[in-house]
């Protein structure tokens, strides 16, 4: 099924845009959302089964995270086929099914693709490190040992320890920016460019409407392998995420030529209308935008702001200067399957959800596709393990404090055992959720989160204004206030802890959301708005 076969597109929406344009994205991390057979772990017929939630809350297109065979170092993030489906989460039918069901609801489907490495145990690694002379060798990266025999640079895992692990048979180390068990894919060789023009097809023949492009940044390594500068001293039991910034990664990230392959997907994606989608950690906002110039990656998902905790003033310094350097093609997000819960971030519980929710508001007016993370609609703060530990991260390094389990755990729709997520042990033993942290419990609160979040889908949907018209900021005297106006629509997000006044600069506004209640026109012109603390309004005007 192709997209043009969807019954729905955003409101306002011009036939002759790219689908992605107004559309609102929605990450489902599919070993946590639903599990329809009981085993513990979220399934494709699980996500099938809640499509009408999603459908209800209003947004357009959904991202999978990988669901392909996997011995699951990773959870899944090193692939062993990118072409089928992993009885874990389901079949190949019931991906289809899947589709299907999307499509029919008017929803897009993009799934993961993971590029920088594979599994360990995907057939081509196995045949390039069984046969060091056969042509599968090249399909990675492989150097002899420095000198005094150990790795061949100073290159780190963002999981802890060397980039390099080292094979016994051949002498040689293997290069893995992630865990050894995900060896890095050497991009200059034209095979692995070939395979992976197929792999998009395959998907996209499938009926796939995107890919969101995992570690988009790692591709293509320095071809003389040298080393990177290290400008931090790395100390014993320190973070690995932490010491992976202790380098400048000049030579094994963000290099040029990452861009070179992305043309090259987007002359296969582009004629079949499917979304390219980069997960680029690169230095901003210049290298970004090289990802998304004219006929390579369609939109870039901008990271920063999911690491903050509550900074408001950092916050919409780099939200404005990341925005004016691409406009229309950055993918606003707070959280995602890698980073701790916003509500938790910004303070947790009412005043986390009322800072969560006015820097999304104002992402809704920014243009781009921006997207939210399964449960950050009912504001969920991080889940708390009951015992063990998932992620590698924190199961490999013992001083790991970034450890990615906490907003991993199930997504919970309901009162019932596991909150809804499974009718076995769940893959991760997290505390229950009370009832006003559940679909269910939330959906007959009409003040609950998850209306608040759908209120402001609906809004965008009903004012095309709000990601289409040229946008102009509007100076304000704080900088921990930003506002905009867009055609028929302004914006002020107020992110200081005090009521703040803007003037519009014409009269004739009226409030169409508000982040929390409690702004108001002032004047009789209406012609200037004040806002109350840590809150955004969207307003409109017929004039
Ligand atoms: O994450 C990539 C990742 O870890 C980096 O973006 C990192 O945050 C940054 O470079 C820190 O400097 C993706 C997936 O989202 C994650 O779940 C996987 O574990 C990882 O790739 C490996 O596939």
């Amino acid at each position: 099924m192709t997209g043009s076969t969807l019954q729905r597109s955003a409101a306002g929406h011009d036939m002759a845009e790219p689908w992605w344009r107004g559309a609102v994205g929605y990450e489902i991390y599919v070993r946590s959302f639903a599990d329809s057979n009981g085993d513990g772990v979220g399934d494709l017929a699980g996500i099938t089964s809640r499509l009408d939630y999603l459908s209800w809350l209003g947004v357009d297109a959904v991202w999978l995270t990988p669901f392909y065979p996997s011995p699951g170092h990773d959870h899944g993030y090193d692939v062993s086929d990118y072409c089928a489906v992993s009885p874990r989460h389901g079949s190949l039918e019931d991906f289809d099914t899947l589709v299907r069901e999307a499509h029919r609801r008017g929803l897009r489907v993009m799934v993961d693709i993971v590029p920088n490495h594979t599994s360990i145990e995907h057939q081509w690694f196995a045949s390039a490190r069984n046969r060091p002379e056969g042509p599968d060798r090249d399909r990675y990266l492989w150097a002899d040992p420095a000198s005094d025999g150990g790795p061949p640079n100073n290159w780190r895992s963002h999981f802890g320890g060397p980039a390099w692990t080292f094979d016994e048979a051949s002498g040689q180390y293997w290069c893995h920016l992630f865990l050894p068990e995900q060896p890095d894919l050497n991009w200059r060789n034209p095979a692995v460019r070939e395979d992976f023009d197929s792999i998009l097809r395959w998907w996209t023949d499938r009926g796939v409407d995107g890919f969101r492009v995992d570690v988009a940044h790692g591709l293509v390594k320095d071809a003389r392998l040298r080393d990177n500068p290290q400008i931090a001293p790395i100390t014993e039991g320190m973070d690995p995420f932490d010491a992976f910034d202790a380098f400048e990664h000049r030579h094994d990230m963000d290099q040029s030529e990452n861009v070179e392959v992305f043309r090259r997907w987007s002359r296969v994606c582009a004629p079949r209308q499917a979304m390219l989608l980069g997960e680029v950690n690169a230095p901003w906002p210049d290298r970004m935008s090289r990802y998304v110039e004219p006929g390579a990656l369609d939109q870039v998902f901008f990271l920063r702001t999911a690491f903050l905790g509550w900074a408001p003033e950092t916050l919409l310094t780099m939200v404005r200067s990341m925005h004016d350097a691409a406009p229309q093609q950055i993918s606003w997000v707070l959280s995602n399957h890698d980073r701790s819960r916003p509500v938790t971030r910004f303070g947790g519980g009412e005043s986390g959800l009322q800072r969560s929710l006015a820097v999304t508001t104002l992402f809704m007016a920014l243009g781009g596709t921006p997207f939210l993370f399964q449960g950050e609609e009912l504001a969920l703060p991080d889940g708390v393990l009951r015992a063990g530990l998932h992620d590698p991260v924190s199961v490999r390094n013992e001083g790991a404090i970034h450890g990615r389990d906490g907003c991993r755990t199930p997504m919970p729709w309901d009162s019932s055992a596991h909150n809804g997520f499974s009718t076995g042990d769940p893959w991760i033993d997290s505390e229950f959720r009370p009832p006003e942290h559940t679909v269910d419990g939330q959906r007959d609160d009409p003040d609950a989160a998850v209306h608040r979040y759908r209120s402001l889908l609906a809004v965008r949907r009903r004012h095309p204004d709000m990601w289409r018209a040229p946008l102009q900021w509007i100076e304000t005297a704080d900088p921990r206030v930003a506002a905009l106006r867009r055609g028929s629509i302004a914006v002020v997000a107020n992110l200081s802890d005090r009521r703040a006044r803007v003037p519009l600069g014409s009269p004739g506004w009226q409030p169409v959301f508000e982040s929390r209640a409690g702004s108001s026109l002032d004047n009789r012109e209406h012609e200037a708005i004040s806002v109350p603390a840590e809150s955004t309004v969207v307003l409109a005007t017929d004039q």
